[in-house]
Order: C-alpha cells, then sequence, then structure tokens
C-alpha cells in the first residue's frame, strides 16, 4: 500500500512505510507471563535491544534466577542457564572464567540478590568479576506472594508484614547497591527504574554502559533497577509507577553510584 508522505509520519518519501519499532531480534515472539504493569518485561526487552546493538548475541550466556523471572529463557533468544536461588554470580564467574571470550551476565530479583544471594554477590563483586549484573529490585518476593524482601521500605506493608515493615524487628532497608560500591574491584554500578519512558531510557543506557565495560575488560558492573510490582504492591501499574517517584526514589536514589570506569 502507498502512503503519502506527511512530515511526522513514518512514512518515507518513495511512498513506503518506515520500520520505526520492532521486535528485538534477542527477544523470542512469544507471550510473557508477568502481570500487567510488571517491570521484568520491560527489562528483559532493554537488555534484548542492548545485546542486538552491540552484536554480541552469539557470544551471550545470561544465568537467569529464581524468582518471577525464573522464565526468562523462554523470551530470550540467546543462550541462558538457570541458576539454584541466588547463586548466579558463582555460576556466571565459572561459565566467564571459562570461556572467557563470553559475555556472561546475571538477572536477579532482591531476594534472589539481596537475601539469599547475598554471600554470592558479594563475593563476585570482591573479586571484580568480569560480569554485567541486573538487579530487579522490586522491594517484594514476587513469585512465592508477595513477602518482605530485605529491601522492603519501612511501614510497607507485605505478605509478612502486614502492618508495615518495623525497623526494630525488620531492620532497614538494605541498600545493597551501596555497599557493593565500598569494594575496590567493583567498576561501575547505576540505579535507575522503569517506571516511564525516560527512564526506561536511561535504564538502557546503563545496561548498555554495562555490557560495554564487560566488553573492554573492565571488571564487575551492575546496574540496579527500580521495578514495579503492582500485584503485591497492591496498586494499578499507573499507583506503582508514581509510588517508585514518591516513595521508593527517596530511599534508593537513582543515578550512578560508583563509575571507576
Ligand atoms: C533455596 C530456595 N529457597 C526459597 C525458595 C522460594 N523462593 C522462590 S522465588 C523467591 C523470592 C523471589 O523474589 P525476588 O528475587 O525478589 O524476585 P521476584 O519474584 O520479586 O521477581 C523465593 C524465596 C526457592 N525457590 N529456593
Ligand atoms: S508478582 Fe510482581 S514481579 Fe511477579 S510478575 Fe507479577 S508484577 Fe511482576
Amino acid at each position: 500500500m502507498k502512503i503519502k508522505s506527511k512530515t511526522n509520519s513514518p512514512a518515507q518519501t518513495d511512498g513506503t512505510l518506515k520500520k520505526v519499532f520492532s521486535r528485538p531480534e534477542s527477544m523470542r515472539d512469544v507471550a510473557m507471563h508477568y502481570c500487567s504493569g510488571c517491570g521484568h518485561g520491560i527489562v528483559h526487552r532493554l537488555i534484548c535491544e542492548v545485546i542486538d546493538e552491540l552484536g554480541i548475541r552469539e557470544r551471550t550466556i545470561g544465568v537467569a534466577p529464581v524468582g518471577c523471572a525464573v522464565l526468562a529463557y523462554d523470551y530470550w533468544d540467546f543462550d541462558t542457564t538457570e541458576a539454584a536461588h541466588g547463586r548466579a554470580p558463582a555460576v556466571a564467574t565459572g561459565i566467564k572464567r571459562l570461556l572467557p571470550d563470553r559475555i556472561v551476565f546475571t538477572y536477579q530479583g532482591d531476594g534472589d540478590l539481596a537475601a539469599i544471594g547475598t554471600a554470592e554477590i558479594i563475593h563476585a563483586a570482591n573479586r571484580g568479576e568480569n560480569i554485567t549484573v541486573i538487579f530487579v529490585n522490586n522491594g517484594v518476593y514476587g513469585m512465592t506472594g508477595g513477602q518482605m524482601a530485605p529491601t522492603t521500605l519501612l511501614g510497607q506493608k507485605t505478605a509478612t508484614t502486614p502492618w508495615g515493615r518495623e525497623v526494630s524487628r525488620d531492620g532497614f532497608p538494605l541498600k545493597i547497591s551501596e555497599l557493593l560500591s565500598l569494594l575496590p574491584a567493583v567498576v561501575y554500578i547505576e540505579r535507575t527504574t522503569v517506571n516511564k519512558a525516560k527512564n526506561i531510557l536511561i535504564t538502557k543506557g546503563a545496561i548498555k554502559r554495562a555490557f560495554q565495560n564487560q566488553i573492554e575488560n573492565k571488571g564487575f558492573s551492575l546496574i540496579e533497577i527500580l521495578s514495579p510490582c503492582p500485584t503485591y504492591w497492591h496498586m494499578s501499574p499507573l499507583e506503582a509507577g508514581q509510588w517508585i517517584d514518591a516513595e521508593m526514589v527517596k530511599h534508593y536514589p537513582l543515578g550512578i553510584i560508583k563509575s571507576n570506569c
């Protein structure tokens, strides 16, 4: 079909339609199982866009978590393996050391990375493993029913803190990125969010930089992404995005936390 060219229209001067949006090659053409407004699907796609743009699909190996993103390998069209809960940095270490020409990344929730997997992430970072870590912080254990995570905000109601998280009982929300930034071998940590278009673009740029660091053998990079879980925050997708701006970034400020690269 021929379409007349107009200013700001996707039609080109020869009358054909210009492609302005398409599925990344690294992403499978399948429906995802995530709830409406969940951030996981957005982050999955950004990773795929970055892998396509860097031309590293044939040499990338992802390590999927236990959590709502356990099925990430069903959505990514590149090599992905599964790790036991919290063990992704240890698995990624082994893969990267055996196959140093591969681009290896972990994808982990806050329960996976900042609770059961705290030891693995600290030691991988302290060793300065040349891997990329994508840390999706939604402040709850989504997969198991919305229990409190180490990252749950004070006062936040969850399945295990029905009257809100209390510091005397539950401790403070853990700022794992700030903790890791103290380790000398860590080269790059940035915190972003995917609650609106501008922030999604910033997140993509941060993910790309983290992969580039690995390509250039610079060492350990981690991107923490504040991600909505409307289901267990008991909010609409719109409210969840607004809650990140209103509450979550007060405790987890956005921006570069460490940049030694
Ligand atoms: C060894 C072990 N302990 C506990 C569990 C139960 N479990 C599965 S997922 C999960 C937490 C997931 O939360 P998070 O990492 O924040 O990811 P989300 O689902 O929120 O994306 C837990 C505790 C498990 N699968 N294995
Ligand atoms: S429970 Fe939360 S994290 Fe899990 S898929 Fe649903 S919205 Fe996403």
